[in-house]
């Protein structure tokens, strides 16, 4: 085998304006003379491209024809962000890009703009999964990304002039994509319906109808790694283009019919987060890409063999299961080595054990999800049978491991009794070798509570991968001010590749000329933020304000409402004359939030959040020294402008409800303070910057427990804080809906009598705390020393390490030799 080598291109900046003129002419047929910014991003493209081409070939023929076992991650979104900047720091291009643009005449930042994200994800799991195939490219481990290309992504959102949000379709694919290849010859079929009959004693699924699955393959590029891997995202497409039959015997309309109930498969993205939708179509969306991915993967490794030894597919890849979304993949592989391959159940179930491992992202039982079996019986009637033998073999095992019966009877992975659902958590857990949460504090209480008698019974499956976040993306790229700051204070640029390096940092924080210049950093990057939000928004932002920021999925355990009633209790406090608006740090509050369509509380937060932001803008007692702004669609080009912009991040959701949390990791990374609860990895992220550096407030897990084994009233609380009772009572009264006390009567009456996440409960401990973090930011040198122990102490948090700990707890492999 040939050294593998990073590949800094030893190109020129003027060879690189060539190869970019070459294919404006030749792919796209325009001259420069005609060639838009659009024009010159899809040929930079290209050209990358190129310029990667021998890696990912390579990297696919050392992965075949080696001996070291490759990961595919099957997620049913990868919420990738744009990918130029990103393809050409990892092609080793990025100055000759610069250089080339401008030769050529072109603004290069106009040509990155013309990339139009694509949102094929809702929040935090989607973006893991694109951090993740971006470390194990930059590691050198060989893995596919498997997934779907959705027609649209996550909606787009605008705000009416009342403040609600409305969504539109997100048609990303309007524009040409350079980096998807669609490959026609690599297709796969995915059967759907029929019924099962049986043939010389043998099982036999007679399908009612197919879907043509292709793949278009994107390039993930490493990082210094010299490897590229590949993401694999299905296109559902019809083989029957047009149903004469039909046609013949009666309209054009349902002629068609087949092919649009074809091609609806990879049409929408669900935009449902930690919640489940239950619909059939979500089941047929994943079955599709389940299905395609495992026959993609033995194609891959035993081409067209005609029997192939399948035993040996443990060694060749194993599969994580992101979240339960793929795990009808677990009787799918089992049918196909059964009934595609001939192979007996017991061989069967042992290649299929070996193969899976899941990971589960949430604790809240909403979001465990299960599909009826009359529902999984129409669709996958064999699925259904092999899932029920799947049961009965797991009810057999468990009458040797327990003599807990009541136990047994909650574990059924098929429920018992009149309409039977299968839960696939469940289905994941007892298949899989590995279960892993993705937080410490998360994977415990995975252990302790939500799958306690599966961990009881089989301890030695559970282990924790702490999340992590790429710092190729989210430092170099988002932070370039910050980045260059480090590098300087390291003298290296290693920390890129190994993010603990970061640690030296720390004695920094005592130098006050560093300290300055840090500040002036975050000072920059908040002026490029204003400068943006002034271009895209409209919103006038006080770059001498404080940025206190709160971006995530509009969720009620979240709770963005704690952070809005502490926002107009301040008000409150202003107008009445408790507050001198000059007594307080001038602050900038944002938002940024998506709430799912149908997430009725969720929405009207959104729309409370943008009359408060009204409301307050607007009043001259406040004079600008108190800011609301809700930047609408929120997505991963927001992120990165303003991640490295904010001073304060907001992660304030009920302790035990937020599995991780991975913009915590990003803010830390850039230098911003958190204000959070003990949830999630605000846990780990307290204990490695430490206590004195991280702004702890409210109730713990346990104290949340007891609080609802006592019966909680939230109106106790609202009657004991003043300030609580004047926001509630502010929101009520009608001042952010013009006097209508209607308006917000539903989010009122939830917090009063149920408040399931208890944001009543933790307000004055939150407001005790911002009374601190005011303080303190009066004192900028002390603040921004205590932001640089954060940056130096989360190297922990890169998504490098979190793949590290994966191919030592759960994959058991490695880098590619
Ligand atoms: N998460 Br379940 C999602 O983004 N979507 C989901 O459907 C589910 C979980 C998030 C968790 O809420 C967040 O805490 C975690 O950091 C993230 O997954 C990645 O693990």
């Amino acid at each position: 085998m040939t050294e593998v080598t990073a590949p800094k291109s030893s190109v020129t900046a003027a060879q690189f304006a060539d190869e970019i003129r070459n294919e404006l002419k030749y792919t796209q047929g325009v001259t420069i003379e005609q060639a838009k910014p659009a024009d010159v991003y899809v040929a930079t493209a290209t050209a990358v491209r190129k310029h990667l081409m021998d890696s990912w070939m390579k990297t696919q023929q050392d992965m075949v024809n080696g001996d070291t076992k490759a990961v595919g991650y099957l997620s049913a979104e990868f919420l990738m962000g744009r990918q130029l900047r990103n393809a050409l720091l990892n092609g080793g291009l990025t100055e000759q890009f610069e250089e080339a643009v401008k030769d050529l005449g072109f603004d290069p930042q106009e040509v990155i703009d013309a990339e139009y994200e694509p949102g094929l994800g809702n929040g935090g799991l989607g973006r893991l999964a694109a951090c993740f195939i971006d470390s194990l490219a930059s590691l050198g481990v060989p893995a596919f990304g498997y997934g779907i290309q959705y027609r649209y992504g996550i909606f787009r959102q605008e705000f009416d002039e009342d403040g609600k949000q409305i969504e539109r379709p997100d048609y990303w694919l309007t524009n040409e994509d350079p980096w998807g290849h669609i490959d026609y010859e690599r297709d796969q079929r995915v059967n759907f319906g029929g019924e099962v009959v049986e043939e010389d004693g043998k099982k036999v699924w007679k399908p009612a109808w197919s879907v043509r699955a292709i793949p278009v393959d994107y390039m993930v590029p490493g990082y210094e790694s010299g490897r590229v891997n590949t993401l694999r995202l299905w296109q559902a497409r019809s083989y029957d283009e047009f149903d004469l039959l039909t046609f013949n015997k009666s309209d054009y309309l349902d002629a068609v019919k087949p092919k649009v109930k074809a091609e609806n498969i990879s049409k929408i993205l669900y935009p449902e987060d930690s919640t489940q939708e239950g619909k059939e179509l979500r089941l047929e969306q994943q079955y599709f890409f389940a299905s395609a991915s495992l026959h993609d993967a033995i194609r891959v490794f035993y081409g067209n063999e005609e029997n192939p030894d399948l035993t040996t597919f443990p060694n060749k890849i194993c599969f994580q299961l992101n979240d339960t979304h793929p795990v009808i993949g677990i009787p799918e592989l089992m049918r196909i080595l059964m009934d595609e391959y001939g192979y007996d159940w017991d061989t069967a179930w042992d290649i299929t054990t070996k193969t899976f491992n899941y990971t589960c992202h949430t604790l809240l039982p909403e979001a465990l999800e299960v599909w009826p079996v009359s529902l999984i019986a129409k669709l996958l009637p064999r699925h259904m049978e092999i899932i029920n033998k799947i049961n009965d073999q797991f009810m057999k095992e468990l009458e040797s491991l327990t003599d807990d019966e009541a136990k047994a009877e909650r574990m059924r992975i098929v429920t018992a009794g009149e309409n039977p659902v299968v839960r696939m958590a469940y289905l994941a857990t007892y298949a899989g070798s590995h279960v892993n949460g993705v937080a410490e504090l998360h994977s415990q209480l995975l252990k302790d509570v939500t799958l306690r008698d599966f961990s009881d019974l089989y301890p030695a499956k559970f282990t924790n991968v702490t999340n992590g976040v790429t710092p190729r993306r989210f430092m170099k790229l988002a932070n370039p001010g910050l980045s260059d700051l480090i590098t300087e204070g390291l003298g290296t640029d290693k920390w890129l590749e190994d993010l603990e390096l970061l640690k030296n940092l720390e004695p920094l924080a005592q130098d006050d000329e560093f300290v300055k210049k840090f500040a002036k950093v975050k000072y920059d990057n908040k002026v490029r933020f204003a400068d943006f939000a002034k271009k895209e928004y409209g919103f006038e932002l006080d770059a001498n304000t404080m940025f206190d920021t709160m971006i995530k999925r509009l969720h009620e355990y979240k709770r963005q409402a704690l952070k809005i009633l502490e926002v107009i209790a301040t008000y409150a406090d202003i107008k009445s004359g408790k507050v001198k608006v000059d007594d307080l740090q001038p602050r900038t509050v944002i938002f940024g939030a998506k709430a799912a369509p149908g997430y009725y509380l969720a929405k009207m937060t959104i729309q409370l959040i943008n009359n408060v932001a009204k409301v307050i803008n607007n009043d001259p007692d406040v004079m600008g020294k108190l800011k609301v702004v809700f930047p609408w669609n929120y997505n991963i080009r927001v992120a990165q402008m303003l991640i490295p912009a904010t001073e304060l991040d907001e992660q304030i959701s009920q302790a035990g409800k937020e599995a991780s949390g991975t913009s915590n990791m990003k803010f830390a990374l850039n230098g911003a303070l958190t204000v959070g609860t003990l949830d999630g990895a605000n846990v780990e992220i307290r204990n490695l910057v430490g206590a004195e550096n991280f702004f702890l407030f409210g109730m713990d897990v346990d104290q949340v427990e007891k609080m609802y084994a006592d019966g909680y009233e939230p109106a106790k609380y609202y009657e004991a804080d003043p300030r609580l009772k004047a926001a509630i009572d502010m929101v009520a009264g009608g001042t952010f809906s013009n006097g209508d006390r209607n308006a917000y009567a539903p989010l009122v009456s939830d917090w009063l009598t149920k408040d399931w996440f208890m944001t009543l409960a933790d307000f004055t401990a939150y407001h005790d705390i911002q009374a601190e973090i005011d303080t303190l930011y009066g004192d900028q040198l002390e603040w921004n020393r205590k932001a640089i122990i954060n940056v130096a102490n989360s190297g922990y948090f890169s998504s490098d390490r979190s793949i590290e700990d994966y191919l030592e707890r759960v994959w058991m492999t490695g880098p590619l030799k």
